[in-house]
């Protein structure tokens, strides 16, 4: 019998509603019958009640019928309404929405009772009740297994023996001492009826196989001599627990015995433990790294399953069943947001996994997780035009100028997006960063001068994969400094603009390259600007717009002096200074008897040369340029120092054994001059290119004419540095060195 729920459904109007203990059929408005349901025995074999509370727009609640199992033969639910709500309407409103497990599609309605009835071939299917009311709604539920027949069975003669209308708690064993343990345990299996009437025994050793036909609620025990034996039980629940029951005895017969008490019903799923250590991403949530340490893109690993229920469980364990495989448990693995399930995994990306397990009497556990695999950094993109070099101006790109430049700004001004592959789009605010002064200030929070800067973006996915990026910063505006500050010129600058405000005769410093300068203020009445380059002769600037150039590390720059008052100068970077590179030598050698001369490289290292000599003063060694590269077109005649040598003294060189060796081999050359040439007065060579773009060499001092160095094999042993400006047509000088190291 299904009743209707009291809302009235078109065309008809016929409801039968209950009242105290009546059942009252009306058609329209008027009472037309009643039933009386006082007096009304059924007899059940089980029973059991709930009570639940289905809150306001609950969907899709299954009713637990507890040890009965999922599908019974009766089944009566009340309703209770939570009239104390105003929402509450008035009551031929209120009706809650229910469904069958194996029909959700047909959604029904009830009021305030729900009967429902049925046998052991068509039992009531577990239902699910829904509320779409805006109210709550208390559910009071009796369920219960009417009284069967007795059990069945066909000849025991047969090959099959089938029994039939079977419970769970039909099957039971012997109770025979184990005397060595001192315990109860068992040797048979039997089947009951209802009278407790034993009507059929096996021995536990002949069991040989049980198989479940779930469709049939049949166990088949397959025995070793007494051929097979059939068991239909009177629905699935049934067949289930009494699987268990057998199985449970089975695995220590000696110890264990049924009766048709006990064990109880299993109705305790198993119990999944995770392994220690494995915690969610966030606490509370279902989202879990999974370790990933390979390279996606090219190891072509594969996570399998198994490396999933490694990875996540310790042990599952059963109340009834014990310790079960966790290899066992039933792994789906699906993609997030895809519909098609996977045998492994094989790249980065967020799955779902739902890992299922049942004990024998069929109770499932079922875990459902979202893992992340993933293996690859998020990527930052810039904004167009945003290099590795990059520009700021104070007070332009700031928000607030008052913070100098802050990590917000650069961010704003640099970076466009940050995507991870596995996690989407990350915020821009999450990326970390870093700056560090040029001059080595670390950590610096908000940028306050102009200057050269080096960031370092950082930016992590969820997998805690670290993107990392460096760039270059160049902040430009007006550079305060004060007396006794050092400001660093950094490598990419290309012009700063000073401001020095020091009284007169302090001094700050700046660094250029490594390479240290003072700037200063000095005279009284009108202050003038003083760059005074290390080593160097100071230059005193005294007229606005006046400039200087200086060579560093092979770059030109250009100080201007820009005006009084604040000492204002501006440092700029020009360009690239005149410079040779590549300069390699070779000597010819000539013995004093041989024809010709012979010819092979000098070796070198940067800008020393290792010559080695005969030491027979009638051999002769010319020392030519091999070749050499030039950073600008055309080059003119340039004159090369001798800056030092091995054994020279201050003041003259007269009595050195290289000055004792020019004039022994050319004694008509003016001594005075020698001097001067060997205390690097006078140029000791002149560099200069020939008509067929050939670099020349030619020392002063030899009449060989050769257009080289001329050497002796008894020329002085040592080291012997050579200086050479390289002026361009600018008039910008570069200062070249290099050294002959004689052996
Ligand atoms: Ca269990
Ligand atoms: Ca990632």
């Amino acid at each position: 019998m299904i009743i209707q729920p009291n809302k009235l459904l078109a065309p008809t109007s016929r409801i039968v509603r209950f009242y105290n203990c009546s059942a009252i059929c009306t058609e329209g408005p008027n009472i037309i019958g009643k039933l009386n349901l006082s007096g009304v025995q059924i007899q059940y074999e089980s029973q059991f009640t709930t009570r639940m509370v289905l809150n306001p727009d609950a969907t899709d609640q299954p009713i637990y019928y507890g040890f009965i199992g999922e599908d019974v033969t009766f089944l009566l639910l009340k309703f209770t309404y939570d009239e104390t709500n105003p929402a509450c309407q008035i009551e031929e409103e209120q009706y809650v929405e229910y469904y069958f497990k194996d029909n959700p599609t047909e959604i029904k309605y009830a009021g305030k009772l729900l009967l429902l009835t049925g046998n052991s071939t068509h039992r009531i299917p577990q239902i699910f009740l829904s509320n779409p009311s805006p109210t709550k709604v208390i559910v009071e539920g009796l369920v219960a297994n009417l009284a069967q027949s007795d059990i069945s069975y066909s000849d025991l003669d047969d090959e099959i023996v089938t029994i039939t209308n079977l419970y769970s708690n039909n099957i039971t064993s012997d109770k025979a001492w184990n005397y060595t343990d001192l315990v109860s345990g068992s040797t048979q299996l039997q089947i009951v009826n209802v009278d407790d009437v034993v009507q059929l025994y096996l021995n536990y050793s002949e069991i040989d196989a049980i198989e479940r036909k779930e469709e049939d609620f049949e166990l088949v025990i397959s025995t070793k001599i007494d051929g097979v034996i059939v068991l239909r039980f009177l629905s699935a629940f049934e067949m289930y627990q009494g699987h268990s029951r057998i199985i449970w005895v089975l695995e220590d017969s000696p110890h264990r015995y049924l009766t048709k008490e006990l064990p109880n019903s299993d109705l305790i799923p198993p119990v999944i433990t995770l392994n220690s250590g494995v915690e969610p991403l966030y606490p509370g949530t279902n989202i879990y790294l999974y370790p990933v340490t390979r390279d996606p893109v090219t190891s072509g690993f594969t996570i399998t399953p198994d490396d999933i229920l490694n990875y996540f469980i310790d042990t599952v364990i059963d109340n009834r069943d014990g310790e079960i495989d966790k290899l066992d448990v039933a792994l789906t693995i699906r993609e997030v947001n895809h519909l098609e399930t996977l045998t492994g995994i094989t790249s980065d990306g967020n799955y779902d996994i739902i890992m299922s397990i049942a004990d024998i009497a069929n109770n499932q556990s079922i875990a459902d997780y979202v893992i992340i695999i993933d293996g690859v950094p998020p990527v930052i993109t810039f904004k167009a035009g945003i290099g590795d070099i990059f520009e700021m101006n104070i007070p332009d790109d700031l928000k607030d100028p008052t913070q100098g430049i802050t990590p917000d700004d650069i961010i704003l001004k640099t970076v466009d997006s940050v995507y991870d592959a596995v996690d989407g789009t990350i915020p821009n605010s999450d990326i970390d960063i870093l700056i560090n002064s040029y001059s080595g200030v670390t950590g610096i929070t908000n940028v306050y001068e102009p200057g050269q800067y080096e960031i370092t973006y950082s930016v992590s996915d969820r997998a805690s994969n670290i993107a990392s990026y460096d760039k270059t910063m160049i902040v430009s505006g007006l550079t305060i400094l004060n007396s006794g500050d050092t400001y660093t010129f950094g490598s990419f600058m290309v012009a700063g603009n000073f401001q020095y405000t020091g009284e007169s005769g302090t001094t700050a410093t700046i660094d250029i390259s490594g390479e240290t300068f003072l700037v200063g203020a000095v005279g009284t009445g009108i202050t003038y600007f003083i760059w005074d380059i290390s080593g160097s002769t100071e230059h005193t600037f005294t007229t606005i717009d006046e400039s200087i150039t200086i060579t560093v590390n092979n770059t030109v720059y250009t100080i201007t002096f820009n005006g009084w008052g604040s000492l204002l100068f501006t440092i700029e970077k020009i360009e690239a200074a005149p410079t040779f590179s590549d300069l390699t030598f070779y000597q010819a050698y000539k013995e004093d008897s041989a024809s010709g001369y012979t010819t092979s490289d000098i070796p070198n290292t940067g800008y020393s040369y290792s010559i080695t000599l005969d030491d027979d003063s009638s051999s002769l060694y010319n020392i030519i340029i091999n070749d050499v590269s030039y950073n600008r077109t055309g080059f003119t005649n340039t004159p090369v120092y001798l800056e030092s040598f091995s054994g020279k003294t201050t003041g003259t060189t007269s009595g050195t054994s290289l000055y004792d060796y020019y004039v022994d081999r050319y004694p008509t050359f003016n001594t005075t001059t020698l001097d001067n040439i060997l205390l690097g007065n006078i140029a000791f060579g002149e560099l200069f290119e020939n008509e067929n773009d050939k670099f020349i060499f030619n020392d002063l001092i030899s009449d060989d004419n050769l257009y080289s160095v001329v050497m002796a094999g008894n020329y002085p042993k040592g080291d012997y540095n050579f200086k050479v400006d390289l002026i361009d047509d600018n008039g910008y000088i570069n200062t070249l060195t290099f050294i002959f190291i004689i052996n």
